[in-house]
């Protein structure tokens, strides 16, 4: 079972990296992102309240992304592994998934840390609001995203140092040079 969380800042590739570890491995694939922009396409409860937090740059409350995160991977039958792409982005989630896996026998194989400055970060994301109009892609938001990021993601980092599964790959370069990165990591696993 491979098992991969695809961590860093907003807009550090984690979306772009996943689909292409998927393709490549053919492993499932969670984004909690894409599960709550869904949730708010399809104009649902949990939508709604997803909606609140995500235009103001805040992240959903633990409690519910974890129950979202755990109905998502009982989903999954006869998988190889999963990207968590988005999730854990605290360490209560870090906790849960570690102890949702464990109660499956499994564990996070690796961490991979998609490491991008803050200033290609802000022009990334900003692009991308223009393309897509992404509501939550404009530089007011982006900067609270940014701070949350730092605040109460990047702990993290440590978090997973200390558990052996943390690894860093510099984020800067064409999406190919940064997936040859990724799966000389995965292969050397
Ligand atoms: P996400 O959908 O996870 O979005 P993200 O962090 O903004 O984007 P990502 O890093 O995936 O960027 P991408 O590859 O697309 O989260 C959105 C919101 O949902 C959060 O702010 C939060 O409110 C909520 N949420 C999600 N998960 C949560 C959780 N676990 N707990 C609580 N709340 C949660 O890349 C960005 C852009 O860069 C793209 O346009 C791409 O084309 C471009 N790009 C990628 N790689 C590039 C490269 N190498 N060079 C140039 N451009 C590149």
């Amino acid at each position: 079972m491979l098992n991969i969380v695809i961590f860093g800042a907003p807009g550090s590739g984690k979306g772009t990296q996943s689909q292409r570890m998927v393709d490549k491995y053919g492993l499932n694939h969670i984004s909690t992102g894409d599960v709550l922009r869904a949730e708010i396409r399809n104009g649902t409860e949990l939508g709604q309240t997803a909606k609140g937090y995500i235009d103001q740059g805040q992240l959903i409350p633990d409690e519910l992304m974890i129950d979202i995160l755990a109905s998502v991977l009982d989903g999954f039958r006869d998988s190889k592994g999963v990207i968590f792409d988005g999730f854990p982005r605290t360490i209560a989630q870090a906790e849960a998934l570690k102890k949702m896996l464990a109660e499956r026998g499994q564990e996070v194989s690796v961490m991979i840390d998609l490491d991008v400055p803050e200033e290609e970060l802000m022009s990334r994301l900003i692009r991308r609001g223009i393309d897509s109009g992404r509501a939550d892609d404009n530089e007011e938001t982006i900067r609270k995203r940014l701070a949350v990021y730092h605040s109460q993601t990047a702990p993290l980092i440590g978090w997973f140092k200390d558990e052996n599964k943390y690894h860093h790959i510099e984020g800067m370069g064409s999406m190919e040079e940064i997936s040859a990165k990724i799966v000389e990591a995965i292969d050397r696993l």
